[in-house]
């Protein structure tokens, strides 16, 4: 890619697309191009084929997607398919006529079985039954891949994919109805220390382990591999190491020097045991991450540690 090529990053205000906005900025490309989610739907296929037509971008990072924590994927089961399956066919189809010359897909860990081995190394795709609490949304982002492989067998398109793990950083959702665990409980703990409570709620058993990766390696990441990889199938993006969700929230508390008492909300389901990532694929073509979770919890606390939220419901 050169610093001049007309690049669209779908999905610019989220905390994937505005870390690679970030990303494509810092490293000088000045011809990027954005619409917000009220100026163009993505799910409408005539807008799509519109805003194609009169702009055709020449690169594509597809980051504009629903995405929530295992409670929003569970309650919204039909917006995580809908929304999700219709976002990336448009930009897909459309890219393919307009003749672009390079798009990234991003999909996430979960598309993989529930039970899969781990390490999940990218061909245990599709060998077993989903975790069910985010089935429509894991199923949209399998069916995103297809597309993009399918895309690349019958007209060449050069359409990438890449799965990463569980990512935090700036512009993450903090609302605790729907975001992500790292979040919610950064959020959780700040605002126990800040009230002097003397408890927090976890939900679910804190067994079940997850990978973290700090945003802006994985735009570092994505940006490596569009300049890098051109493939059909994907590529796994992580640090390759986990931790339990009650060893982060043990690290969540000492950062924010909470000392009260964790305790379990065992109505809110576990979901996938583990999911930690083979990353040797990745590093085999060159990229690993730089930001340690312990680095990264910190940087995200300093930058939330003085807000005040308001939680809708
Ligand atoms: O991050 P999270 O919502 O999603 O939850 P997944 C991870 C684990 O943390 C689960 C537990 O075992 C939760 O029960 N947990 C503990 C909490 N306390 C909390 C809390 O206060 N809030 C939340 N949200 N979780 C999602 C998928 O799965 O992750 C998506 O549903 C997507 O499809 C995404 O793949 C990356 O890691 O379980």
């Amino acid at each position: 890619m050169n610093k001049n090529d007309k690049v669209f990053v779908a999905g610019h205000r989220g905390m994937v697309g505005s870390a690679i906005v970030r990303k494509l900025e810092k490293e000088g490309f000045n011809n990027l191009l954005f619409r917000t989610s009220k100026e163009l739907d993505l799910r409408n296929q005539a807008a799509v084929e519109d805003f194609f037509e009169s702009e055709r971008p020449e690169y594509v990072v597809l980051a504009a997607a629903k995405v929530g924590g295992i409670l929003a994927n569970d309650t919204y089961r039909a917006d995580f398919i809908y929304d999700n399956l219709m976002i990336q066919s448009n930009v897909m189809h459309q890219s393919y006529k307009v003749g672009v010359k390079k798009l990234l897909f991003l999909g996430s860990s979960c598309i993989y079985p529930k039970m899969a081995k781990q390490p999940l190394k990218e061909d245990y795709l599709l060998t077993g039954l989903m975790e069910p609490t985010n089935e429509p949304y894991a199923i949209a982002k399998i069916a995103g891949i297809k597309m993009a492989d399918a895309y690349r067998a019958q007209y060449n398109c050069d359409f990438i994919s890449v799965m990463p793990t569980n990512m935090y950083g700036p512009n993450d959702n903090y609302d605790l109805n729907t975001s992500h665990v790292l979040p919610a409980l950064l959020r959780k703990f700040i605002e126990a220390e800040r009230s002097d409570l003397s408890e927090v709620v976890l939900w679910g058993t804190g067994n079940p382990k997850r990978e973290f990766l700090y945003v802006d390696d994985l735009a570092d990441a994505c940006l490596f591999l569009m300049n890098n990889f051109s493939e059909k199938g994907l590529v796994n993006i992580g640090t390759g190491k986990d931790v339990s969700i009650l060893e982060l929230a043990q690290m969540i508390a000492q950062i924010t020097g909470f000392k009260g008492q964790i305790v379990h909300d065992l109505s809110k389901p576990d979901g996938t045991p583990r999911k930690q990532l083979d990353v040797t694929k990745l590093t085999t073509l060159g990229w690993s991450a730089s930001i340690s979770l312990e680095k990264g919890l910190k940087m995200v606390y300093e930058e939330v540690k003085n807000k005040t939220w308001v939680q809708h419901g």
